[in-house]
This record gives C-alpha cells, structure tokens and sequence, in this order.
C-alpha cells in the first residue's frame, strides 16, 4: 500500500527522532526515523542518502532536507 507521507507525519517523526531539539538529524537519528516511517535504510544507504540530500552541506539532515529525503525514499519504495 502506498503510504504517501505527508509534511505533518515528516513534522511529528522529526521532532520525535531529534533527541537534542536543534532542528537537525545525525545520521544515527535519521536511520532511526526512517525505520520508524517503515522506510527502512541499511547504515550505508542512509549515510549516502544523508550525503545526497545534505543541501546546505552541515553533515546533518534539517527538516526541509527530511521532507526532500523521505518524499524520495517513499516514492522509490512505492515502485518496488
Ligand atoms: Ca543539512
């Protein structure tokens, strides 16, 4: 079943999953929040996915940066 995530499920699972509240998911964070939005990455897949969607270039995912990331994911799980 598709699960179409929208902004207010990415806005919920990021602020669950951003221990520290500074608007922002390390690589541990974001692997854990993908896990929780049934989108699971293997650690080396989530670093690359980390890389690729890292648009400011901080090494970490902020919030519009999760909403590009899990739009993908979720699209590319779709066609599976
Ligand atoms: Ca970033």
């Amino acid at each position: 079943m598709a699960t179409q995530i929208d902004r207010f499920r990415c806005a919920e699972v990021f602020a669950k999953f951003d221990i520290e509240g500074d608007g922002r998911l390390d690589t541990r964070q974001l692997n854990a929040a993908l896990d929780h939005l049934g989108l699971p990455a293997p650690g080396a897949a989530v670093e690359q996915l980390l890389r690729g969607f890292d648009v400011d270039d901080s090494g970490r995912i902020e919030f519009d940066e999760f909403v590009a990331l899990v739009a993908d994911v979720d699209k590319r799980t779709e066609r599976q």
